[in-house]
């Protein structure tokens, strides 16, 4: 039985885990989560997932919910099918947890068409010191990039690829700071032409 996902389908949430079905060639069921009815309030929702938010998987009636932990899942349970995305060496598989530094750009998407659905709108004052710490961070991840190919080595892992649905969101919103930075540009260019990101960046689909 192949695995069931559930959720809105642009979320970034939902982008990150359906990146890894495709890097790990699983077949998945897209099952469509209507947020605008707040479908994943509803008490059926709850209690699959407590929390009321989107995504959950159901894998043969194991659920399981939080989208890292998703991702975390599916390497575990497919090693050798795929694209192998958590590093073999132990001293490279810390590097995974710090696949956080793009996430203020969530603050930042006011700008995008799907952001009319955001009630309200960040404070600019905000959005200009987050893009300061965030230009710093992506000073250093230059500085990485320059003598190695992904984050956490010569090889993708799940924390290159946990850098693609905020990461994406920058560009849209007239936010430069990866373009400006030759290794950092290189490094996301290349990842966001990955087959699997190219598949559902413009909305999941089911692949079984
Ligand atoms: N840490 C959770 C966050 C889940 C989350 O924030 N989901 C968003 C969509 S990306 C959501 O359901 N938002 C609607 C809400 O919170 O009511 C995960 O990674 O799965």
């Amino acid at each position: 039985m192949v695995i069931k996902l559930f959720e809105g389908s642009t979320s970034t949430c939902t982008t990150r885990v359906a990146t890894v079905f495709h890097e790990k060639k699983i077949p998945f069921e897209f099952h469509p989560v209507d947020w605008t009815k707040a479908e994943h309030k509803s008490a059926e929702f709850k209690a699959k997932q407590p929390f009321g938010q989107m995504p959950y998987i159901d894998d043969e009636g194991f659920i399981l919910y939080e989208s890292r932990a998703i991702c975390r899942y599916l390497e575990d349970k497919y090693p050798n099918q795929g694209t192998k995305l958590v590093p073999l060496d132990i001293r490279e598989r810390p590097c995974l947890s710090k696949a956080l530094p793009l996430k203020p750009a969530i603050l930042m998407r006011w700008h995008r068409p799907l952001s009319t659905r955001l009630s309200s709108k960040p404070d600019p004052a905000r959005v200009e010191e987050l893009k300061t710490s965030l230009a710093a961070k992506l000073d250093v991840y230059d500085e990485i990039l320059s003598k190695q190919k992904y984050i956490a080595g010569d090889n993708v892992t799940l924390a290159d690829l946990f850098h693609l649905p905020y990461g994406s969101l920058l560009a849209p919103a007239g936010i430069n700071l990866i373009q400006e930075r030759p290794h950092v540009a290189r490094w996301f260019n290349e990842l966001q032409n990955r087959p699997s990101w190219q598949a559902i960046k413009d909305g999941v689909k089911s692949s079984a």
